[in-house]
């Protein structure tokens, strides 16, 4: 019954890979304040035996726009004896430019100087401060979310069954899922039945209140292990969820906490993959291993594991390529990434992100069974929330695994990486005004 409701198909990951369309846009103070700062805590994920290392090409970093593109086949592995790239080549400024299409930027990136940078304190820099809740509901009312409940409310005053059934179409329709409706509906209902509620002002108040509750358990922001030296965080995900973005965003955070830090560019499928994640790092300032387009993606995570520990490196953000979920040989190489790593720490990569596009819909959920199934995904970022995201998807991936969403993606920029907040996020996909 419920997939009458559905106005929208079930979005594939290659639509998720598709660029952002025409979409609503907020300006980035506006974005900024919509998610505010929280400090951090920890997480880690286990060992699997280790596997002997492959071989790869020498260090080339092509200059390429940053485009986004889906790959649907997969260059042969390389033959040639390993070879232990060092820290890439600076990228020329206009090289740079083209990826990030902005103005040359003069300032190169110093590896030494961002590995003699000061140990950070384990608590994040402080974000700008939120200006409150009604800025927070005009800034994401374009979601879906907030666009399938607007005016339910004033059209179903009357506390009824079919006050329940627009609730339940609407959370169908913002991306929920059938199991996570159907518990908080249900729930609703009970509690309508015992009189539990005066008015809809009363049963959205309580609607609320059960989807922050859905949430807070996997609210659980990321937490740095300055004992792992370095911590090393290795991003998973399908074409064009946002990764390489995030990881920019991580960069200009870390650096901001003065975390010495290095970026490893494991997408190797595309020149214009490590041309961008040296972009990202030029502009923070930070040091990027890579080698060759097409050299093994866990050979890189190995060399720049090696090159972090002998710098003293705190942290190791690796890129690694978009991949179907679907497609066996690509998910089994995410395996082998992180065996290799683990040649040379055991806990390595101490945290596994899987970035999710927020605008996935239901896909998004047997894209996670997946990488978890492959890797041992031990942290989210749902990227994308800003314009047009439905939202509902974060309900049903936190009621499914009930791993760790760390942060949220409302933007390009590299300010609008937000640490997740449970309260914050319901607050602004269903304003308590909307019973009003
Ligand atoms: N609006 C919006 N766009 C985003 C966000 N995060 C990433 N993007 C955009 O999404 C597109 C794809 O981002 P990438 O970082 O290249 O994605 P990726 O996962 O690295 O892609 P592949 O490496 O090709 O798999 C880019 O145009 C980004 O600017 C976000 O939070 N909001
Ligand atoms: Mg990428």
């Amino acid at each position: 019954m419920f997939d009458f409701f559905r106005r929208k198909k079930a979005q594939t990951p290659t639509d998720a890979a598709k660029p952002e369309g025409a979409q609503e846009r907020y300006s980035i103070e506006e974005l900024a304040a919509a998610f505010p700062s929280r400090e951090a805590e920890s997480d880690t994920v286990g060992n699997d035996a280790a596997e002997p290392r492959a071989n790869v090409d020498a260090a080339v970093v092509p200059a390429a726009p940053a485009t986004h593109e889906i790959e649907a086949t997969r260059p042969p592995e390389p033959v040639a004896e390993p070879v232990l790239a060092g820290v890439a080549e600076p990228v020329p400024a206009e090289v740079i430019a083209a990826a990030l299409d902005v103005e040359p930027v003069t300032a190169a990136a110093d590896p030494d100087i961002a590995a003699a940078a000061p140990i950070a304190p384990t608590h994040a820099v402080a974000e700008p401060a939120a200006p409150g809740k009604p800025g927070w509901r005009e800034r994401l009312r374009g979601s879906a979310f907030a666009r399938s409940f607007s005016g339910l409310f004033s059209r179903h005053p009357r506390l009824d069954d079919d006050l329940l059934d627009e609730i339940e179409t609407a959370l169908i329709t913002a991306d929920v899922g059938v199991s996570a409706t159907t518990q908080l509906v249900e729930s609703l209902r009970r509690r309508m039945k015992a009189r539990e509620f005066a008015d809809a002002t009363a049963l959205l108040a309580a609607l609320r209140a059960d989807l922050v509750a859905m949430l807070t358990p996997v609210a659980q922001p990321l937490h740095i292990d300055t004992n792992a030296k370095p911590f090393v965080l290795l991003t998973v995900g399908v074409n064009g969820v946002g990764k390489t973005t995030t990881i920019g965003k991580l960069a200009k955070r870390f650096k901001d906490e003065n975390r010495p830090l290095m970026l490893a560019a494991g997408d190797t499928f595309r020149a214009a993959a490590v041309a961008q994640l040296q972009a990202w790092g030029e502009r923070n300032g930070v040091p990027v291993v890579a080698q060759g387009q097409n050299a093994d993606a866990a050979s890189v995570a190995f060399d720049a594991l090696q090159a972090a520990k002998a710098r003293g490196t705190q942290v190791l953000i690796a890129d690694t390529a978009g991949r179907l979920h679907t497609q066996q040989g690509l998910m089994a190489e995410l395996g082998k990434i992180k065996r290799v790593l683990q040649k040379l720490d055991a806990a390595a990569p101490h945290e596994v992100l899987m970035v999710i596009d927020g605008t996935t819909g239901q896909n998004a959920l047997s894209q996670l069974r997946q990488f978890h199934a492959a890797v041992g995904v031990t942290g989210l970022v749902v990227t994308k929330l800003d314009g047009t995201a439905k939202g509902g998807v974060v309900f049903a991936l936190a009621r499914e695994f009930g791993i760790p969403i760390r942060y949220a993606g409302i933007g390009e920029r590299p300010e609008d990486l937000r640490v997740f907040d449970a309260e914050a996020f319901v607050d602004a996909l269903l304003p308590e005004s909307l019973g009003a």
